[in-house]
């Protein structure tokens, strides 16, 4: 029983070489018995269901009904770029829709993923953000608002906004990326006292990783990074001490 966990691809369309690595790990190494984790921001915009993403993404959506059906457990916990897709995932029966974090429980082993935008409770301005865009007024937008127009929108703001070259931890003056790892490395420390033996997280796209030992246990934070330059994603099998990078 291995477990794989990927985020941050921001992916843009069925043309981006990262979809296709994600279907390749889907197809070629998750089995029956096996769980998947999408930690988020998997897509660069995925909002409601919409015909425009549903189409976009297609290749990646049916990899995804196709592993459930062999027997992979997905779970997709939703970031910042992907929110309110329960509804557009509701036909593949075995992926469950997570909103902001999900608890996995493999031989005794405790894993907590959760995307990693609200690690930072400091925050306020992004909290009140991401509660309006997933307030019921939201959802009745997003209904009301043709997919091509929230698609249109995401284009332009991704082309205007840091995303689209999102400054990576390494390219951060060091005293900002020393607060962002304390203020990550601390939410995890927090799950850990709470049982967990493994936290992951991505969002910041910075590739960190800490060992702390709670209670006398060993426990693990990953934060998975940014695919697109890092090139990688995370495994774990039954009996390992810890999570593993592996190329994507
Ligand atoms: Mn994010």
């Amino acid at each position: 029983m291995s477990l794989f966990a990927v985020s941050d691809l921001h992916i843009s369309g069925s043309d981006d070489p990262l979809m296709g690595s994600v279907i390749k790990l889907l197809r070629e190494r998750a089995a029956s018995g096996d769980t998947v984790v999408l930690v988020g921001d998997v897509f660069d915009l995925f909002v409601g269901n919409k015909k425009v993403f549903t189409e976009k993404y297609a290749p990646l959506l049916s990899a995804l009904d196709f592993a459930g059906r062999r027997g992979v457990v997905l779970h997709y916990v939703e970031g910042n770029h992907d929110f309110l897709i329960r509804r557009a995932f509701a036909g593949i029966p075995s992926l469950k829709v997570h909103d902001h974090d999900v608890s996995v429980e493999i031989s005794g082993k405790r894993f907590f993923f959760a995307h990693g935008d609200t690690a930072d409770c400091g925050d306020f301005g992004y909290r009140f953000m991401r509660f309006m865009f997933r307030s019921w007024l939201m959802r009745a937008l997003v209904i009301a608002i043709p997919g091509t127009w929230l698609d249109w929108i995401g284009r332009m703001s991704s082309r205007y906004s840091r995303d689209a070259k999102p400054l990576l931890p390494g390219e951060l003056p060091i005293e900002r990326r020393e607060k962002l790892r304390r203020i990550y490395r601390s939410y995890a420390a927090e799950r850990m006292a709470a049982g967990y033996d493994f936290v992951v997280m991505g969002h910041c796209h910075d590739l960190d990783e800490m060992f702390f030992t709670v209670d006398g246990r060993s426990a693990q934070y990953v934060n998975i990074g940014f695919p697109r330059k890092h090139g990688s994603f995370l495994s774990w099998d039954v009996g390992d001490e810890k999570i593993q990078r592996e190329a994507l």
